[in-house]
């Protein structure tokens, strides 16, 4: 906004803006400071969701429209600071998803890539371009950018987990491309657990031979609960803690040492009962999913109280501390990917 000015210049100046505006101009000076400001200040808000009235809701849907008749039966985490947008933050989508004894969601593909962190069930599982992965609670699922999916519940239990989505990122490109198998279901192409073999245990098959069957700059797509959960509580054992972030470790592609895929970062982080971590302020909103234990999480000095399989969004650049009541343990994902690759990401240590 212009400061000072005579009536006569406002009135001039009104005039241009209407005058132009049908022809697609309109005047730089009138926003430039809410386009290009000093620090992130998020249209989003810090929001959390608490598991069990998710779940509740989650249910009531669960009685009402199928799986199969939905697509994918999701209630999404929208951000109340964003209302209508499908974001949890400006650039990632989040979304709790069940799947009901018995049912399927059909097989689809697209440009937008997903990841599921399961917050309860254990036995179903997502298909990824024909090789299912298992489920048990707090895995960490992948599907990539065009791998084909899609779910299935064997068992007698309902199975839910959260969805993470990077369809902001991708809206904001202009760059959606999605498509239906024919079959509801993906032919099975390898046997359970087939790529964690192959690609999990840091080697690869050789390159070009006959074994090397997943795509290169994606082959792996389940981080179990029971092998990172098992690293974290070594490190915690072994290792100085750090003061803002407790003991964390991030996943990463075993393809290049990156992100677990090129928009999305994921990572965890265990924080010894009685710890509080240090302020910490980073442009990567992040969401969070307690995986064990409970406590308390200082948001711009805001308390928010924090139970299991509770989900809490924390904007870019809010200033962020935990306090671990019992030992806590997170999950958390975040664009971190996308805003290293453009060079943008930041974070401020007090
Ligand atoms: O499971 O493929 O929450 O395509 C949103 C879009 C889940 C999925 C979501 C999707 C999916």
């Amino acid at each position: 906004m212009i400061g000072q000015g005579s009536n006569d210049q406002h009135a001039q100046l009104q005039e241009l803006y209407d005058n132009m505006a049908p022809e697609g101009l309109t005047p730089l000076w009138e926003v430039l400071h809410a386009l290009v400001q000093d620090v992130p200040r998020s249209p989003a808000v810090v929001h959390k969701w608490a598991y069990a009235n998710v779940r509740n809701y989650l249910m009531r849907a669960g009685d009402i429209i199928s799986a199969e008749q939905a697509e994918r039966r999701v209630l999404i985490l929208e951000n109340p600071g964003m209302p209508g947008q499908s974001a949890i933050v400006p650039s990632l989508y989040a979304g709790m998803q069940l799947i009901l004894p018995g049912e399927i969601a059909p097989c689809h593909r697209h440009a937008q890539c997903a990841l599921r962190f399961v917050m309860e069930g254990e036995g179903a599982y997502t298909t990824v371009d024909g090789e299912r992965a298992v489920m048990a609670p707090f895995d960490l699922v992948l599907t990539p950018g065009m791998q084909w999916h899609d779910h299935a519940n064997p068992t007698d239990r309902p199975m839910i987990w959260l969805d993470g989505l990077d369809i902001p990122t991708v809206r904001l490109f202009d760059a959606s491309f999605a498509e239906r198998l024919p079959e509801k279901v993906h032919p099975e192409t390898a046997a359970p657990g087939d790529t964690l073999h192959r690609y999990g245990g840091n080697m690869r098959p050789m390159r070009g031979s006959v074994a090397d069957r997943r795509p290169a700059q994606q082959p792996l797509f389940h981080y179990p609960y029971k092998l990172w959960r098992e690293n974290l509580g070594n490190l915690a054992a072994g290792s100085e803690i750090d003061p803002h972030l407790g003991h964390a470790l991030e996943f990463i592609n075993p393809a290049d040492g990156g992100s677990i895929m090129p928009t999305i970062s994921a990572h965890v982080r265990l924080i010894p009962k009685g710890f509080e971590t240090s302020p910490r302020r980073s442009s990567d909103g992040t969401i969070f999913v307690v995986v064990e234990g409970e406590g308390t999480a200082l948001v711009d000095g805001q308390e928010h109280r924090l139970a299991e399989r509770d989900v809490l969004a924390v904007p870019s650049w809010n200033e962020l501390r935990f306090k671990a009541d019992t030992e806590l343990v997170l999950f958390g994902f975040s664009d971190k990917a996308s805003q290293e690759k453009l060079h943008l990401y930041r974070e401020l240590r007090a």
